[in-house]
């Protein structure tokens, strides 16, 4: 793909171009990363909330994603909206900030993610010039239109606030942590991200963004889940973090050897 369509990444999104399917890594490596984005995914989110990811490894990580020809995707950590728009300078195509409980919250995302007139993203994007091929001028332009702020939907006061969360201008679409919010519903007491109540919670989701005309995302354990999200409607979902992945990997090769040595 070349730098134009990795950079399209944020309007085919926007226009619901297709259930997309998403790596997710939170292992801080970029070879790791080189390696999983030959696969068919859509694009490579950098977990930098649950992730062991430093900033020069992350900014590295997207230039390895992008050298695969897709568009890289960061986490950032709870609240730490200065490194959104350090991950945007690196060539990341878009932001995913967890926790965002409020209309308030999101005004915070969007001030570092996007320019002004929307918000106040301070200038030096060096890395993302490089990357997209852009003048400085051509880059300022379209940079809050090529890409994207995602609010993290996850607690009671989030489900609660979703319609002031995505009325807020600049907020692009929402991502739904299915843990947490299994966490927040269930007062503490279960971590079920498979949950009928979260189903019903991620149904309402879909609807609330297609009323504000914005785009849903999700995270799901595996590919069977993610093929149920994709379902209801999901733009964006995740197949599993790669540790997962990883590890099935790794017992499936096990088990099949243990199976063919013992002539099974
Ligand atoms: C959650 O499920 O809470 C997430 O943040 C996805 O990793
Ligand atoms: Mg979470």
């Amino acid at each position: 793909m070349s730098a134009a369509e990795i950079d399209g990444f944020a309007d085919r999104i926007r226009k619901h171009q297709g259930g997309m399917i998403s790596a997710w890594v939170g292992i801080p490596d970029a070879m790791l990363v080189n390696h999983l984005a030959q696969e068919a995914f859509d694009a490579v989110v950098l977990d930098m909330q649950h992730g062991m990811w430093d900033m020069p490894a992350a900014a590295n990580a997207v230039a390895q994603v992008r050298l695969a020809g897709k568009p890289a995707i960061a986490r950032i950590p709870v609240g730490d909206f200065a490194s959104a728009s350090r991950l945007l300078d690196a060539g990341a195509s878009g932001i995913i900030a967890p926790m965002i409980n409020s209309a308030e919250d999101a005004r915070a995302l969007v001030r570092t993610t996007k320019y002004p007139p929307l918000g106040e993203r301070s200038w030096g994007p060096s890395l993302a010039l490089n990357h997209t091929g852009l003048s400085a001028d051509a880059y300022l332009k379209t940079a809050n239109e090529l890409t994207v702020a995602i609010a993290m939907i996850e607690t009671r006061a989030a489900l609660d606030a979703i319609d002031g969360i995505l009325g807020v201008v600049g907020i692009d679409g929402i991502f739904i942590g299915p843990s947490d919010l299994s966490i927040a519903l269930s007062n503490g007491d279960q971590v079920a991200p498979n949950a009928a109540e979260i189903d019903s919670a991620m149904k309402h989701a879909v609807s609330c963004c297609r009323a504000h005309g914005k785009f849903a995302c999700a995270f799901a354990g595996d590919g069977e889940r993610a093929g149920e999200l994709l379902k209801f409607g999901f733009d964006f979902v995740i197949a599993g973090a790669e540790t997962a992945q990883l590890r099935s990997g790794a017992r499936r090769a096990i088990n099949a050897a243990r199976r063919v040595a013992s002539g099974n």
